[in-house]
């Protein structure tokens, strides 16, 4: 039987459960599954955080005997592999489910298509591809770090109405209002690592932090692109580097007593070969994949986010555009954002975020 409209509208509430855990799975995508029954959700589970359980087995056991002559709702192709787990594929055929509706197929090289073929064999019908693209929206930095050797990178923008990022000797102008905020609030739980250089670090001195009520525990890892060192050990970046990771990317021949001031302090020194400009950033992007992380939002300033574009690392953008107006003699352009987006980006959606107007754009190339 092909994926029906009802298919299509269970994977769009197991995509948005999958959302709950996104950025709390480390190198596992936050997936989920619902499992139905006669037109009843018997089941429901997330990806554990740390990664551990699996979705399939959690849903699994809240539904118990409901499984039998089910079908089962997976935001991304059930495992294959023996991790500290047997396969969720095999688990699926053995709880009985007659029919699987999966969006992405896993690219990892143990799964990628053996799952879906464990499922056949047992003799379950499989629907693959249901709501593909949305899935893949949501496991994107996980997609995007198998096949890049890298994390997803988000570029998130706020211009004033005249085009500006910031005032020129102003600390943290009020571009957005507060729904906005809050809204980047989000983005920053959902993310692995918030990377930001030292211009912004210097004139603004940010927190970076996660500061919505009941989500301060997920703040992400804080990373400041700094050549030369020179952040200032009385920043609230390292004030707070105890509690909420700071990584600092210098190069290797910064200056020793700064890197171990810095050190002492709590931070994270990583060495990069040449200054932290657009050529260290392929590097340092790899290095970071490599240390577990799939998502990166990039929150200033414009030399950051030019370099980023120019090295087509940036693969969704984030565009917030409040009603300010800044004037052209104080004000602080941003990237030059529009040559960009016509050649490399699609639209994604447009949103209202109180006053201010949002939009995002994602890789089309
Ligand atoms: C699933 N369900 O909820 C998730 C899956 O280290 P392990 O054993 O946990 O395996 C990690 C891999 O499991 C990961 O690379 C991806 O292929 C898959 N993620 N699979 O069946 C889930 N999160
Ligand atoms: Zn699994």
């Amino acid at each position: 039987m092909a994926a029906s409209e009802l298919d299509r509208r269970y994977m769009e509430a197991a995509i948005r459960l999958s959302r709950t855990h996104q950025g709390l799975t480390g190198t596992n995508p936050s997936v989920a599954t619902l499992i139905v029954k006669n037109g009843v959700i018997v089941g429901r589970g997330v990806t554990a955080i740390g990664g551990r359980p699996h979705a399939e087995t959690q849903a699994l056991a809240e539904a118990g005997e409901g499984a039998r002559g089910s079908t089962a709702y997976v935001t991304l192709e059930p495992c294959a592999h023996h991790g500290k787990t047997p396969p969720c594929a095999n688990a699926l055929v053995t709880a009985g489910v007659t029919r699987v509706v999966a969006a992405a197929t896993d690219p990892d090289d143990r799964v990628s298509g053996k799952g879906y073929a464990i499922l056949r064999a047992g003799g379950i019908e499989v629907e693959e591809n249901v709501m593909a693209a949305e899935a893949a929206d949501y496991l994107a930095g996980y997609l995007i770090r198998s096949a890049r050797k890298r994390p997803e990178v988000t570029l998130k923008l706020a211009l004033s109405s005249d085009g500006y990022i910031g005032r020129a000797g102003e600390a943290q102008v009020p571009i957005t209002g507060s729904v906005a905020r809050a809204q980047v609030h989000l983005m920053r739980a959902e993310s692995d690592a918030i990377l930001v250089g030292i211009g912004t670090v210097l004139s603004d001195d940010p927190q970076l932090t996660c500061r919505l009520p009941g989500l301060e525990a997920r703040s992400p890892i804080r990373i400041v692109l700094d050549s030369h060192l020179r952040l200032p050990v009385d920043s609230e970046l390292v004030r707070t580097a105890a509690n909420v990771p700071v990584w600092v990317a210098a190069r290797a021949d910064a200056d020793p007593a700064k890197r171990r001031a810095l050190a002492a302090a709590g931070c994270r020194i990583l060495a990069t070969e040449t200054d932290c400009g657009a050529t260290a950033l392929p590097e340092l992007l790899e290095d970071l994949a490599a240390q577990g992380l799939s998502t990166v939002m990039v929150e200033g300033g414009a030399a950051v986010a030019t370099s980023l574009l120019d090295e087509n690392l940036v693969d969704r953008i984030a565009l917030f555009e409040g009603a300010v107006v800044i004037g052209s003699e104080a004000g602080v352009a941003g990237p030059d954002l529009n040559p960009h987006i016509a050649r490399d980006f699609k639209q994604l959606n447009e949103f209202r975020f109180g006053e201010d107007r949002y939009r995002e754009y994602v890789r089309s190339t």
